[in-house]
């Protein structure tokens, strides 16, 4: 009969060997992120990556690269599409131009604070992972930015000041709304943002605090107006096949990984939210509320920029919105 040492020490042996053949067998995963390794949606794709090891037992083991270090921002979504990576993390309306019901969040003065914001995710949810299954995708998670607002190199109190002026854009919305304030847009990632900044490419953004800080634009711009014009959302997706290989059970354990991630990244965006305009402020640049002029400009043209979105969207987008004031 075996003592209880030896009964332990065979136990420990087989969980040893149990856990070197799920290593052995474990799906490596790597995930491109596009933002900078100390932003919190990078950090939350760390945190996504462990739990999804804990709860898989090993079986999938993610590796994060962020910063647009494996596939930039713009080459994400296609390299997941086409399973050159079989997860990745985007921000969702970058999309839009393909897919222009993916530019939900992106509507002017909709949804403004983090509530609304889950409120319209929850109206939007059902036609956007339809839309993304299209796209041979599947949505894990997906996690709000702050409110976006504008950062500048002087003081702006309406269009009259922003004529002219070279601004970076992070998608179609952006572009156009820039066009409307007499501005030029340019495209450029948020990882290449500073450079832009520091050799004129760019003069001028729309983005959260978090962007401003991550980016370091106090060396090169001086005014930040808070809008709070959307929370646009960054999203974790896998290819639609690699998603559909897994057991159910295994779909379960990402899934259970991807909400608590989902919840505990909208969480550190609402807590970081103002320590964000803490730092800018902290670093010489002056944080305010939009000035009444310019904020009637931006509302008008966000009206106008929502209706453009419900014709080229129709139905779908009507009834996001429908069921949104619904609630
Ligand atoms: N930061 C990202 C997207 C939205 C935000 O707040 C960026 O500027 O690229």
């Amino acid at each position: 009969m075996k003592t209880l040492t030896q009964k332990l020490s065979t136990a420990a042996a087989s969980v040893a060997l149990t856990m070197a053949a799920s290593a052995a067998s474990a799906e490596k995963w790597d995930m491109p992120m596009a933002y900078a390794a100390t932003n919190f949606h990078s950090e939350m794709g760390v945190v996504f990556a462990d739990k999804v090891r804990e709860y898989t037992g090993g079986d999938i083991d993610i590796t994060v690269h962020p910063g647009g270090s494996l596939f930039k921002g713009g080459e994400i979504k296609r390299a997941v599409q086409t399973g050159q990576a079989p997860i990745g993390e985007r921000f969702m309306s970058a999309h839009a131009n393909e897919a222009p019901l993916l530019g939900w969040d992106n509507l002017p003065f909709i949804a403004t604070t983090y509530e609304e914001n889950d409120k319209l995710w929850a109206a939007a949810k059902d036609k956007v992972n339809a839309q993304l299954s299209d796209l041979n995708l599947v949505a894990l998670y997906t996690c709000p930015w702050p409110g976006q607002g504008f950062y500048f190199k002087k003081e702006v109190t309406s269009s009259k000041d922003t004529q002219g002026v070279k601004f970076r854009s992070y998608n179609t919305a952006t572009a156009t709304f820039a066009e409307e304030l007499g501005m030029i847009p340019v495209q450029v990632e948020a990882a290449e943002l500073s450079q832009a900044l520091a050799t004129g490419v760019a003069e001028a953004f729309i983005s959260s605090g978090s962007t401003g800080y991550d980016r370091k634009v106090w060396e090169t711009l001086t005014h930040y107006y808070k809008v709070n014009a959307w929370l646009p959302r960054n999203y974790v997706m896998v290819n639609k096949g690699v998603w559909e290989g897994l057991s159910a059970d295994m779909q379960a354990n990402v899934q259970k990984a991807a909400d608590e991630t989902g919840s505990a990244c909208a969480a550190k965006s609402s807590e970081l939210a103002s320590w964000y305009f803490e730092q800018l402020e902290a670093n010489g640049m002056k944080v305010e509320d939009a000035g009444p002029e310019f904020l009637a400009e931006l509302q008008a043209i966000g009206t106008k920029m929502t209706a453009d979105w419900l014709a080229t969207v129709g139905d779908d987008g009507q009834a996001i919105l429908d069921a949104y004031k619904a609630n």
